[in-house]
């Protein structure tokens, strides 16, 4: 029996895996933020261990079929491969796309990777997808991303929460625990434009479900800020002391008066008021933000927004108040600090910064000037895919179901001389490539990830990998030696954590203090955690992370508020609880398959009978980029002029058809929440 966390999101629920003679059992271990709970996926995620569809060893393309071939064959053809694009069309002729479900060690590795042994400035990854939003607006505001800059345990104690564009209640069941009093103080506020899973636990006194127009929130946000300077709420003696630009913020509210806020958004000004007095009224109070607010093309001043809103309370850095955002993805959090970002180095470091590329390149033994510079975001690096680009690495994305416009991104994908895709199974976007490469999952592995909260936890093995098999480290290393790199690359998930932990000392994310042997002795620490400290639970108590120890309030304002109006509906897309991500992993697992077989949306009564629709009738989503096919599933839990999709879909049931690839212009964050569409009566059916 081996203690290890989840696979899957970024609550990185603790579990035991005991190995069994067709593969594994899991069971829920306490630990503070799961407290021994499981979601349904948590559960069933030892089945996909030794499944019958699991690729086990490497295979090459060619035409429609695969074929296994020997690791010799599949390494030494691609180094060539890579070896001759390079020479005929320059370093940056080859990308990197990788995840926010790699373990730091991976993550860390494929950042030097692409830098030092491919030595391509074109690495970028999901987490683009997923926490770019987020992690610009604290970088701007905090001078710092951490997701939540405290202990989920925090929230235990809060009377007050006021949650954002996030449906835990489907996406992190068992953080549920830590809202409890909040909702028993009838203080959880959740801002959705469906009455979601989470928004239906504000009923019977819980609190307060305020259901704004779809991306609208930025609006929302100025108004309640509004309330709270009008009505002399805001904590001046914090804004003196720990901010700068709180006048300015004052100033840029002073026109979003709740009754235009109201006409802006449908969200009733007297809502407005009375929940902007709670939040400035009640002893705990924290804003959390999820994708709802984040995934938009004003996505880093929507989240801004609810920054300066809990600056304007006094909330971040004091004893039990905060902001913070939920992190996603299995290790989106150290996912995102070790070099996977195209402006990245390990640590959170600037690639363009010279004094970061001098630590970093004395770390991995190679000249600053021999690292390349800034690469490109991944919505630009997938635009290059088949001209500038024609050879990428795919690890850890399912890029053709997950990307915006899945069309023309798979399109991108199918027109490249060279995909390697590195996965578990025949995922979509494998199913594209010239090679797939066998990897280790989870519990087959050694590593560390960072969840939620900023914790650096182990990921154990329990058991042998199938088949051929191999880890990514290894696979890294084997590429690296026949490109002629530079440096060591180790397989050993111990020797690399050690080198990610120096290259990171001194970095903004600091793991330098950390190590296998360490993180092995406790429940795990959290970053930053320099040499000699005892890690950092609570960010922010003294000083925020700038320079001079302040937290920078940006004025924001609405900016697209006339959206595209063609088409009959407004498409919102997002999560159910019994699916993951691009479903890769979980339309393999018949429990999960069996209780969410297909494709459905959510469509308002007074819609459907508009529309003609029926519950259960085929339906189609179309607009200029595609068209879906999906069930109707008729409810009230929805505005009636907006429609729902799940994105965990393939083939005509995927949302991604119809999402635009239209871009936040400070973090590159695609608009996956809102899109234009038509819905009809799908012709032809009885
Ligand atoms: N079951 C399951 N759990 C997961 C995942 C999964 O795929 N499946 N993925 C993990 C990952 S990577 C992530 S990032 C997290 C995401 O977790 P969440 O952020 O909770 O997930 P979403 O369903 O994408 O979006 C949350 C809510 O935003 C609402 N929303 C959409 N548009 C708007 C808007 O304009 N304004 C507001 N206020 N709300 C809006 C949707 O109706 C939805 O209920 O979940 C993690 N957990
Ligand atoms: N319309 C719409 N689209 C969205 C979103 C949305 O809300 N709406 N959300 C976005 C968000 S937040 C995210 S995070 C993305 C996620 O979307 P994807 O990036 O597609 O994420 P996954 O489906 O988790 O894909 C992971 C793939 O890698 C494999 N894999 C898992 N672990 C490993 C590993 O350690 N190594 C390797 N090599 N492979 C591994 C899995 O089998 C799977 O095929 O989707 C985004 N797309
Ligand atoms: S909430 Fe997340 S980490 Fe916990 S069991 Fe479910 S998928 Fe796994
Ligand atoms: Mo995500």
């Amino acid at each position: 029996m081996t203690a290890t966390h989840c696979p899957y999101c970024a609550l990185q629920c603790a579990m035991t895996v005991t190995p069994t003679p067709h593969g594994a059992r899991v069971e829920p271990r306490d630990f503070p933020t799961n407290r021994s709970g499981l979601c349904r996926k948590g559960w069933t995620s030892a089945e996909l261990l030794r499944h019958d569809e699991r690729i086990t060893s490497p295979l090459r393309r060619i035409g429609d079929r695969f074929h296994p071939v020997s690791w010799t064959d599949a390494l030494d053809d691609i180094a060539g491969r890579l070896l001759s694009i390079r020479a005929e069309r320059g370093p940056d002729a080859v990308g990197v796309f990788g995840g926010g479900g790699l373990t730091n060690e991976k993550a860390y590795q494929l950042g030097k990777f692409a830098r030092v042994a491919l030595r391509t400035s074109r690495i970028d990854y999901n987490g683009r997808f997923c926490m770019s939003s987020a992690a610009a607006a604290g970088n701007r505001a905090f001078g710092i991303d951490r997701g939540l800059p405290f202990p989920v345990t925090d929230l235990d104690d809060a009377d007050t929460i006021l949650l954002l564009g996030s449906n835990v209640a489907a996406t992190m069941p068992p953080l549920l625990s830590h809202l409890a009093a909040a909702r028993a103080a009838g203080g959880l506020i959740v801002v959705d434009p469906r009455r979601s899973e989470t928004a239906r636990l504000t009923d019977d006194g819980g609190g307060t479900h305020v259901q704004p127009a779809p991306g609208s929130d930025l609006i929302v946000l100025l108004g309640l800020t509004h309330v709270v300077f009008a009505e002399g709420l805001a904590d001046l003696t914090y804004l003196a002391a720990r901010t700068n630009g709180a006048e300015e913020l004052r100033r840029s509210v002073g026109a979003w008066w709740p009754e235009r806020v109201q006409t802006a958004t449908g969200v009733p000004a007297a809502q407005l008021r009375a929940v902007a007095r709670r939040l400035a009224q009640a002893p705990n109070t924290f804003i959390i933000t999820g994708r709802g607010v984040e995934q938009h093309i004003d996505g880093t001043d929507t989240t801004t927004a609810a920054i300066n809103l809990s600056l304007a309370l006094g909330l971040p850095g004091t004893h039990r108040a905060g902001y913070g955002t939920l992190t996603g993805q299995s290790n989106g959090q150290g996912g995102r600090e070790h070099g996977q970002k195209c402006d990245q180095l390990p640590g959170y470091r600037k690639i363009a910064d010279p004094a970061a590329r001098a630590h970093v390149a004395r770390v991995w033994g190679v000249d600053p000037d021999d690292l390349p510079g800034p690469g490109v975001p991944a919505m630009q690096l997938i635009g290059m895919l088949g001209t500038e680009v024609s050879a990428l690495l795919v690890h850890g994305s399912n890029v053709v179901v997950s990307a915006p416009d899945a069309t023309v991104a798979t399109a991108a994908l199918a027109a490249l001389d060279l995909l390697v895709v590195c996965d578990f199974f025949l995922s979509e976007t494998a199913r594209l490539a010239h090679y797939v490469l066998p990897v280790t999952q989870w519990a087959e592995e050694e590593g560390t990830m960072t969840s939620l909260e900023g914790r650096v936890i182990r990921r154990r093995r329990s058991l042998p990998p199938p088949g051929e098999t191999r880890s990514e480290l290894w696979i890294m290393r084997e590429l690296a030696l026949r490109l002629g790199a530079a440096g060591t690359w180790s397989a050993e998930a111990r020797e690399v954590f050690d080198e990610l932990a120096r290259a990171s000392a001194g970095g903004i994310a600091d793991y330098s203090g950390l190590s296998h042997e360490l993180l092995d002795t406790g429940i795990g620490a959290y970053w930053p955690y320099p040499t000699g400290s005892a890690g950092t639970p609570r960010l922010f108590q003294e000083s925020f992370a700038h320079p001079d120890g302040r937290a920078l309030i940006v004025p924001v304002t609405p900016g697209r508020g006339d959206h595209d109006t063609t088409g009959n509906m407004t498409l919102v897309t997002g999560r159910l609880m019994e699916h993951y991500q691009s479903g890769a992993q979980t339309r393999r697992v018949a429990e999960l398959m069996q209780a969410r077989p297909e494709v459905t949306v959510q469509l308002h009564p007074a819609a459907a009978a508009d529309l003609g629709i029926s519950a259960d009738d085929l339906v189609d989503i179309t607009n200029e980029r595609g068209t879906v096919r999906a069930r109707a599933e008729i409810t009230r839990g929805i505005r009636h002029d907006t429609v729902f999709l799940p994105f965990h879909y393939p083939g005509t049931g995927s949302a991604n058809r119809l999402t635009e690839a239209a871009v936040d212009p400070h973090s590159a964050m695609p608009e996956f929440k809102r899109t234009r569409v038509t819905v009809s009566r799908s012709a032809g059916q009885g």
